[in-house]
């Protein structure tokens, strides 16, 4: 899509001129305004009314010092950020991500995508995102939690149940969490539901674990189904071995598909017998290991040190979990050529622009990230109607509400495309259905 809307246009190139170091912010923008012409163009009010003006504007943007000590005793100092995107429809909420790559222009990609795949959930949360350039890799539990402490010390100021609710993503899982809520706790005196993915003894939610992995294969399922299709006898090819990709195999498998890759930042490997979860689940989770290490007792898997070759393995539904452009033209040409016949997101923007396009003028059915993995995202809003109310609901309980809200994108964000003279196109189905509920929440709250 090109924008050719002359107020979007100018829009555009104001944001440009005001973020002009934040390249993957600029990217995300320019692929939401042009999905949402269509609508902006039938709406006015929307311009006339300062609306487009606010939207693209982050409401906050929150950067301080986060100092540490290492176990002998040397002091480090990272950068932790807060970007508090969108509250039109909710308190401000989104993942913390600690990796050495996270700057201020990833977290303002990350918070824009947030707000509309909140939007999205139906659920009552605005959009954010923070976190670090911290590394937990190699670090000790005591280290990560002095890092943890630190952070909290400055983010506490800036957060709370009604107001931002900070969550887990790369890097920061069940550990993390629970020291951030232990220096939140002692902090401010409160024991409330300010950050979710807590651990099951002190707020956490059933499910919330498995909740990205599985939605994403729910909302797949859906989608499949639309089209005659479904994971039942298809070969799946997964990148990432974190917590999205880990239940993302999981559901993947249950519905029928075998799954035969996974991958981390240094290689992949391939089980032709389908991989072995409760191995992953041992390297990764207990061992905090390499995934190169599933070979050692997996004779007929094989290892392949970087991790892009793995869209070169011949799959028929590709879930891309592990991190923001991961499929570039080349990967998705390989897909394409090798049959693939849908690909569908549990990472924040995996794929490129320019390779969704090709994707999907190649006939692959594409499932975007803010509605494919937006199951994590609305079982966090579950846990925090949990902890509101001072109960808990079972795992089928919560399981089965995430499956209600999954399907409920797959159609919302179909019938959005269709509306629009877009049908098929779910990544901008997805960007309007998100959009609009943001843009009449932001129209009935005026300037502000
Ligand atoms: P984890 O930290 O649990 O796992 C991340 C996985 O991706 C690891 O296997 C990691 O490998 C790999 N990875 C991370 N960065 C890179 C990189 N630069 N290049 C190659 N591989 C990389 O994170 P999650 O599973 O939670 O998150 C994965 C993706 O899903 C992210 O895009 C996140 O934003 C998104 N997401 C997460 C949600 C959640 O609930 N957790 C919800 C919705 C989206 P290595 O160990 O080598 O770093
Ligand atoms: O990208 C995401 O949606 C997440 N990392 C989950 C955010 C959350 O608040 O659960």
């Amino acid at each position: 899509m090109e924008l050719k809307n002359a107020y979007l246009i100018d829009l555009m190139e104001r944001v440009e001129k005001r973020n002009p170091n934040d390249k993957q912010f600029l990217i995300t923008v320019r692929t939401v305004l042009e999905s949402i012409q269509p609508v902006v163009e039938a709406r006015p009010e929307l311009i006339e009314r300062g609306v487009m003006e606010l939207f693209v504007e982050q409401e906050r943007v929150i950067k301080f010092r986060v100092p540490w000590t290492d176990d002998n005793g040397k002091v480090h100092v990272n950068r932790g950020y807060r970007i508090q995107g969108n509250s039109a429809i909710g308190p401000y909420k989104g993942g913390l991500r600690l990796h050495p790559s996270v700057t201020e222009d990833i977290l303002k990609f990350l918070a824009f995508e947030q707000t509309l795949k909140n939007s999205l959930t139906t659920l009552p949360i605005g959009g954010a995102k923070g976190g670090s350039d911290f590394d937990p890799k190699g670090k000790s539990d005591a280290e990560v939690m002095r890092f943890c402490q630190s952070f909290m010390t400055e983010l506490f100021k800036y957060i709370g149940p009604d107001c931002d609710v900070p969550a887990g993503d790369i890097g920061v899982g069940g550990r993390e969490i629970g020291y951030l809520f232990g220096q939140y706790k002692r902090l401010t005196n409160q024991y409330c539901g300010v950050l979710t993915g807590k651990g099951l003894s002190f707020g956490g939610s059933l499910a919330r674990t498995e909740a990205t992995g599985y939605g994403l294969c729910y909302f797949t399922e859906e989608m499949l189904n639309d089209a005659g299709k479904s994971f039942k006898g298809s070969t799946v090819v997964i990148s990432g071995s974190g917590n999205v990709a880990i239940y993302a195999c999981e559901k993947a498998t249950q519905l029928g598909g075998k799954v035969v890759t996974m991958s981390d930042s240094n290689g992949y490997v391939y089980d032709p017998d389908g991989i072995d979860l409760a191995a992953v689940k041992q390297i990764k989770e207990v061992r905090r290991g390499r995934i190169r290490e599933y070979i050692a007792d997996h004779p007929n898997a094989t290892y392949t040190e970087g991790c892009s070759n793995v869209w070169s393995v011949k799959c028929d539904i590709a879930l891309p979990c592990a991190t923001q452009n991961e499929i570039d033209n080349a990967s998705a040409q390989k897909l394409i050529d090798n049959g693939c016949t849908c690909v569908s997101e549990g990472a924040n923007m995996p794929t490129v622009p320019s390779a969704i396009e090709l994707l999907q003028a190649a006939g692959v059915i594409f499932g975007p990230a803010k509605a494919a993995n937006a199951g994590g995202v609305a079982t966090s809003a579950l846990e925090m109607s949990q902890n509101s109310m001072r109960y808990s609901w079972t795992f089928e309980e919560v399981d089965a509400k995430l499956k209600n809200i999954m399907v409920g994108i797959y159609h919302n964000i179909a019938d959005a495309a269709e509306k629009y003279g877009l049908k098929g196109n779910f990544e901008a189905g997805a960007n309007i259905a998100g959009f609009l509920k943001v843009a009449d929440a932001m129209l009935a709250q005026g300037v502000c």
